[in-house]
């Protein structure tokens, strides 16, 4: 699917994200080969926006390295068939931006999990050259942005990647050009933000935009009482005023495709993968999990709970299984190295005292697999198990659900889940209580078919209303009737 290309006649949308929807690969021939990817994202904002209405274009790193003196090409190729604008960055400033501020600072303080002073091998965590880094990396965006943009047009920004983009464009940007900025994580309390070295650069970074975004009520809330606390701004749930200007704070929260989801379920690719699933797990139950195999997704607190689960209800004995995809991700951050060990000695450990020659509890899955092939697990499923210490929203919570229809399949999300605060249909659970995990494990495998009925069905009606098109066209619609940032100084 191509994105619209730039069209000098008439305002358009600029998409600021870290990653181009895009991964290239250079020839040996020294030409590119691009694949688009079919990503969350990109699909929102096709189904949401009118491209005759108002066009978009994609600001955004694309993915690797590239050879300074392609560059020139890349831009070219990149903007004429994609619509994609690309931002280089070299191999060592892109470690310190994105490995070194982004993943190993602000990510873990944005799930409640304070900063350590110095890593294993003796470094420091929060390093001035990280925020160096961050600095320069969200100036390269600026410059970017300014290559493509043209009066009239609005830009929205994307994640903690780029908090500091809104006050730099601000300052080379006319005032009633509407920069929107959204937050796929959650937001934190006060009391954990302020442990944040940078704490007000990063606030006064974001308060330039004119709308900003978030997941839920209780991360929009968040933000606001930062703004008080540590800027001493005056803020109501509207918004807050900083130097004249009124950033409006608004609830969206995110969601994904489901037509895709019953689209694939339709095809015989699909339905004889799933026969074939059904076939091998016959008399056996089956919980699924799906994660990034990042800390925020409480893999381990699962892995205990479905111990305990073995070990307390004996007779699921060889009955159930769990089928855990935990694709490894930031591999160059130690945390998730630590992880990926932890993880291997706890299923190891598992299916060695559970497992026999004909059985093991855990399948567990350290490799992406094919879309077809999720969907077809997701469907097979009995149970989907989502235990995220802290998770901005969730969206396996929301696929699992599509792909379940008539087999009103059970839900068991952690209410530390943005998406916990709208499925009411889920069992809710705190994944800290490994008990009560493994309880509800075994609730939802003896749950009565009427009971699942209910709870699918509340699930259904809210994956269904609210979807990833219908995110980004709120987020949109909202920007554009902004009046200019002038008359908004008026505003409370
Ligand atoms: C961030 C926030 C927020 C996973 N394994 C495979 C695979 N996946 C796909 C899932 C799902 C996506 O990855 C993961 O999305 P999540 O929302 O669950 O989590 P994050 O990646 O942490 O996303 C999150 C989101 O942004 C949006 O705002 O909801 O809270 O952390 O779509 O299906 N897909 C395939 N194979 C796999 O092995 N094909």
């Amino acid at each position: 699917s191509e994105m619209q290309s730039e069209d000098e006649s008439k305002p358009k949308l600029i998409i600021v994200s870290n990653r181009l929807p895009i991964t290239m690969k250079r020839r040996n021939d020294g030409q590119y080969d691009y694949t688009m990817s079919s990503g969350g994202l990109v699909s929102a904002l096709e189904g949401a926006l009118d491209p005759r209405e108002l066009p978009f274009i994609w600001v955004g790193w694309p993915g690797g390295e590239v050879d300074p003196a392609d560059e020139t090409q890349v831009s070219t190729e990149l903007l004429h068939r994609y619509g994609l604008v690309p931002v280089f960055l070299s191999a060592e400033l892109h470690e310190l931006y994105y490995n070194g501020f982004c993943n190993d600072v602000l990510w873990p303080l944005f799930h409640y999990v304070p900063l350590q002073v110095v890593s294993q091998d003796g470094e420091r965590k929060f390093d001035y050259k990280y925020w160096a880094a961050y600095t320069t990396a969200n100036q390269r965006f600026a410059e970017a942005i300014m290559s493509v943009y043209r009066r009239g047009d609005s830009v929205w920004v994307q994640d903690y990647h780029l908090m500091l983009l809104p006050a730099l464009l601000r300052r080379k940007l006319r005032h009633s050009t509407r920069i929107g900025f959204f937050l796929h994580t959650p937001f934190p309390s006060s009391e954990v933000y302020r442990i944040l070295p940078v704490r007000r650069e990063i606030l006064e970074g974001v308060l330039a935009a004119d709308l900003i975004g978030f997941h839920t009520f209780d991360y929009a809330r968040h933000f606001l009482s930062v703004c008080t606390r540590i800027l001493g701004l005056e803020s109501s749930h509207k918004g807050v005023a900083f130097h004249g200007h009124f950033a409006r704070v608004g609830i969206f929260p995110i969601g994904i495709d489901p037509n895709l989801f019953l689209r694939t379920m339709e095809l015989a690719l699909v339905k004889a993968r799933i026969e074939e699933l059904r076939n091998r797990f016959r008399g056996q139950k089956i919980l699924i999990g799906v994660d990034r195999l990042d800390y925020i997704k409480g893999v381990p607190h699962k892995l205990l709970a479905f111990e305990t689960l073995l070990k307390k209800y004996p007779e699921w004995h060889e009955k159930v299984v769990l089928a855990q995809i935990a694709v490894p991700s930031r591999i160059e951050v130690e945390e998730y190295r630590k992880l990926i060990a932890y993880t291997n000695e706890l299923v190891g450990r598992i299916n060695g005292r559970f497992g026999s020659v004909e059985y093991a509890p855990i399948m567990f899955i350290n490799q992406s697999i094919p879309f077809e092939e999720l969907c077809a697990l997701y469907h097979v499923a009995d149970v989907a198990v989502i235990t995220s210490i802290r998770d901005g929203m969730n969206l396996v919570s929301y696929e699992y659900v599509m792909c379940q229809r008539e087999k009103c399949g059970v839900l068991i999300l952690s209410e530390f889940a943005g998406s916990a605060q709208s499925l009411s249909g889920a069992i809710r659970v705190n994944p800290w209580n490994i008990e009560e995990l493994a309880a509800a494990m075994h609730e939802a495998l003896t749950m009565s078919d009427r009971e699942r009925e209910m709870k699918h069905w509340k699930l259904y009606r809210y994956v269904t209303t609210h979807t990833a098109s219908y995110w980004a066209q709120s987020f949109v619609s909202e920007l554009q009737q902004l009046r200019s940032t002038q008359q908004q100084q008026q505003q409370p």
